[in-house]
């Protein structure tokens, strides 16, 4: 029995509708076929059950990228679990936020991590992926009755997901998505960007954020499409993919590397039909230049964990570089003042945005999504934007304090807390200066208490704290702070003085 609400159902039919087309090649081998899709999810569902887990309860999955890892992704839709998913890059310490306050059911890791993560698990369930290890969930899987899984009855607005997105309070919130969320703003995409139902999608994203999660393995499933898989971004194997595949998602990141590369020509891009970057503001030269090498405009769209996908170019019309074109339909944008009103067009303000796509709220959190949301069901995004008369949009800034490199989001507060708690720190600024491969990268300035205390020690603190992604990527040493009148830290001044660091790694 289906339940329309919930979107596994969505993805059965499209995979009942797409026969025994492949569902998901690895080079030249079909690992994955549509019409065995609904056979595997309900193994690894039945497995899922079999351990536990209810419609309601938590899952949350620590693991590399893998098919088997989509598959545990769509048994837990199909489930009614709310599926937790968690960047590989995070350490225990980190991680031990995260379960205490997803209070999971089943905790799902990789092997190496075992160790570490049954000390924090708590009364969850705690299983590796893994088919080596006896007791793993591959292996109770194999063992797991064939007989179909029903699929879980859900209300639209009954949770799929749960996404933590740092703050810029250094405390970590939980996006709470539903069902409805993320079906709705795929149909929308599937419609927006053309998908054709021959389209191959090259997946080079990480499985545990909004974008290779959702938007690249929803679009490529509710569109019967075939996805090239890729276990992380190789740009050689990439290009090896291009004349058998039509479309490719990346984060700006991608581009560069690709359009620096010589393997990247008009004639290898041929059979492409579409190139998307999000995540991260594309550079213009970057759109340039791939322009220039493919003849095919980068089409450059806006998102948001908390609100999916928000706005995008066209597909067909002019694809501006710097901008990142229309609220999608459905979806109701406006730049706003402070207290929510809408400025001027041309003027910039704060993006604030509403529309089926936002979510239902910070986990546990009410008080923090208060803070959020104006009266009238607009959500304050937190970057600063410009609208035109045609409301096409531009992201010029972020009222966050907010890093973002190679698409992954960092809050320098996080951060500074960390190493202020150092023995012989003082205090420290955090910031994000231009980096010509990651779009920015991490910098901490750091003032001493002792002079002792130096740039390795510090890391070395850092190494087992932080993910390796949010660890400042230099260390800068100064007698002071630069502060204004009020006592607050000039960052804007720090990034000025530092924006060089970089300029010829
Ligand atoms: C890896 N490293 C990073 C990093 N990724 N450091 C800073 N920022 C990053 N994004 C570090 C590693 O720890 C390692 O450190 C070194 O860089 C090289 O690691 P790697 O594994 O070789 O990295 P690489 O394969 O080059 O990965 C870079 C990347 C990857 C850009 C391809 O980070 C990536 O796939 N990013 C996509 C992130 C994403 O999906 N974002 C979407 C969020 S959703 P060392 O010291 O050990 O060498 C969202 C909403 C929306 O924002 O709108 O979509
Ligand atoms: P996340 O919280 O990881 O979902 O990251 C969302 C943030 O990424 C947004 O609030 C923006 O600051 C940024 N972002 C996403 N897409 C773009 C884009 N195309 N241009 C500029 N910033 C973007």
């Amino acid at each position: 029995m289906t339940d329309p609400a919930n979107l596994y159902a969505h993805i059965a039919a499209a995979a009942e509708q797409a026969g025994n087309k492949p569902l998901i090649v690895e080079g030249d081998t079909v690992r994955l076929r549509y019409d065995a899709l609904d056979a595997e999810t309900a193994r690894w569902a039945n497995a899922l059950t079999d351990l536990g887990g209810q419609p309601g309860d938590r899952i949350v999955v620590q693991v590399g990228k893998s098919i088997e890892n989509v598959l545990l992704y769509l048994a837990s839709l199909r489930l009614g679990l709310v599926y937790v998913p968690l960047n590989t890059a995070y350490t225990a310490a980190e991680l031990d936020y995260f379960i205490a306050d997803a209070e999971p059911v089943i905790i799902v890791c990789d092997p190496a991590a075992e160790g570490s993560v049954a000390g924090i698990a708590g009364d969850a369930k705690l299983v590796t992926l893994d088919a080596t290890g006896s007791g793993s969930l591959a292996e109770r899987v194999s063992q797991a009755s064939t007989e179909a899984a029903p699929i879980a009855s859900r209300a639209a607005d009954d949770l799929a997901a749960i996404l933590y997105t740092s703050g810029t309070t250094g405390v970590s919130k939980g996006a709470m998505l539903s069902h409805d969320n993320l079906a709705s703003n795929a149909r929308v995409l599937l419609d927006y960007w053309h998908w054709q139902s021959d389209d191959v999608l090259i997946h080079a994203l990480p499985i545990y954020h909004v974008h290779g999660l959702f938007v690249a393995l929803h679009l490529a499933l509710l569109g019967g499409s075939t996805i090239r898989f890729h276990k992380a971004f190789d740009a050689d194997a990439i290009i090896a993919d291009l004349p058998q595949s039509t479309v490719l998602m990346g984060v700006p990141t991608f581009y560069v590397r690709l359009a620096d590369h010589p393997g990247v020509t008009r004639d290898a891009s041929s059979a492409m039909r579409l190139f998307i970057s999000g995540s991260a503001p594309l550079l213009e030269s970057t759109f340039t230049e791939f322009e220039a090498k493919t003849g095919q405009p980068i089409l450059e769209r806006y998102g948001m964990t908390e609100a999916g996908m928000i706005t995008s170019n066209p597909y067909e019309g002019n694809r501006v570089p710097g901008t990142v074109g229309f609220a999608l339909p459905g979806v109701s944008a406006r730049v706003a003042d402070e207290l929510g009103n809408e400025v001027e067009r041309g003027t910039p303000g704060v993006l604030e945005i509403t529309g089926p796509n936002l979510f239902q709220g910070y986990w546990k959190k009410a008080d923090k999504t208060a803070e959020e949301m104006r009266d009238d069901g607009y959500f304050i995004t937190g970057d600063i934007a410009t609208m035109d008369a045609e409301g096409r949009v531009a992201i010029v800034g972020r009222a966050k304090d907010l890093i973002i490199a190679g698409g992954l989001n960092i809050y320098p507060k996080e951060i500074e807390l960390a190493i202020d708690a150092i023995d012989g720190v003082r205090e420290s600024a955090v910031i994000g200066v231009p980096h010509p491969d990651l779009g920015e990268a991490v910098v901490g300035i750091v003032v001493r208490e002792t002079e002792t205390i130096d740039e390795s020690a510090i890391s070395a603190v850092l190494e087992n704290r932080l993910a390796r992604f949010k660890q400042p990527r230099k260390i800068l040493f100064a007698d002071a702070l630069p502060r204004n009148a009020m006592g607050k830290v000039q960052k804007a001044k720090l990034r000025d003085d530092h924006s060089e660091l970089f300029a010829s790694t």
